[in-house]
């Protein structure tokens, strides 16, 4: 979510900031939804300190 290509507590830092908010351009929406809630943390938590392009090339 920060743009440095790795998961980390910074990617976590803004989802607990934008959390149970609703909205477009959450930074946090990684379940793409309008919402930041657990869906969101269950796609952070599988990625959890992998290093990787973000998005994941498809
Ligand atoms: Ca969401």
């Amino acid at each position: 979510m920060n743009d440095d290509c790795k998961v980390d507590f910074g990617d976590y830092s803004i989802m607990a900031f934008e959390w149970q908010l609703h909205g477009e351009d959450l930074e946090a929406d990684l379940h793409k939804d309008g919402t930041i809630d657990i869906r969101d943390l269950a796609v952070l938590a599988e990625v959890w300190l992998e290093e990787q392009p973000w998005p994941p090339p498809s």
